[in-house]
């Protein structure tokens, strides 16, 4: 059995997404931030930190959403994912860059703009939508150029390093960041948006 615990967010998005990519069956169980259920003690089994995305799999308990991506992508015959060391390597490269660097400040970007509005009813800090955006300059063009020379971040084959940089930039849509300079991100986020597990995972949850 194999169980997905989320809620509306970009992280969980990730695994869904992964999960519909891989075509396996799954149930999804989503937790509801208000009521504090990410905070039970039974959801404190699967994730220490209280925290989503988590899975359950064969009675083992697992979370950090990429490696949650990556797990599933081994149970699947390394499918969006490789056998080669050097293929894999470049697809963990990758996945890293954009969870420590670009998608870190995509997410202050949803934070400030999103989060802090609807649930804490804050103003975004200018400050931190600044340095976001500062770090943003340096790093999409080189994300810009990868997709210009190939159709998905590691080649012309979906990976899971698609899958999992998509819910940022999917994420950002509703906020101010401007993607105008660069066309190649673009047309991934369009092309990546529209494919049926993308729009599975979404209807999934409720949004
Ligand atoms: N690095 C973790 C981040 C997990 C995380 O921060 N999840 C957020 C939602 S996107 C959460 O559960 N927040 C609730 C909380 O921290 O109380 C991952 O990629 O899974």
């Amino acid at each position: 059995m194999l169980k997905i615990y989320g809620a509306s967010t970009f992280n969980a998005t990730k695994v869904l997404f992964t999960a519909e990519e891989l075509g396996l069956q799954y149930e999804y169980d989503h937790l509801d931030f208000a009521k504090g259920d990410h905070k039970s003690a039974e959801h404190l089994k699967r994730h220490p930190l209280g925290k989503v995305p988590a899975l359950e799999h064969n009675g083992n308990y697992l979370f950090e959403s990429a490696s949650l991506c990556r797990y599933l992508a081994n149970i699947s015959n390394k499918q969006l994912y490789s056998e080669e060391p050097v293929k894999a390597a470049k697809i963990d490269q990758m996945i890293d860059l954009v969870c420590h660097h670009a998608g870190k400040w995509l997410a202050v970007y949803f934070y400030q703009e999103v989060v802090m509005m609807k649930y804490y009813q804050k103003e975004a800090d200018e400050k931190a939508i600044a340095e976001a955006k500062g770090f943003l300059d340096q790093q999409l063009p080189y994300l810009d150029k990868v997709l210009a020379q190939s159709k998905f971040l590691c080649g012309d084959d979906i990976s899971i390093a698609d899958t999992v940089a998509l819910p940022y930039f999917h994420a950002c849509l509703i906020t101010s960041v401007k993607l105008d300079a660069y066309p190649a991100i673009q047309r991934w986020i369009e092309e990546g948006v529209s494919r049926p597990a993308f729009q599975k995972a979404l209807a999934a949850m409720p949004q």
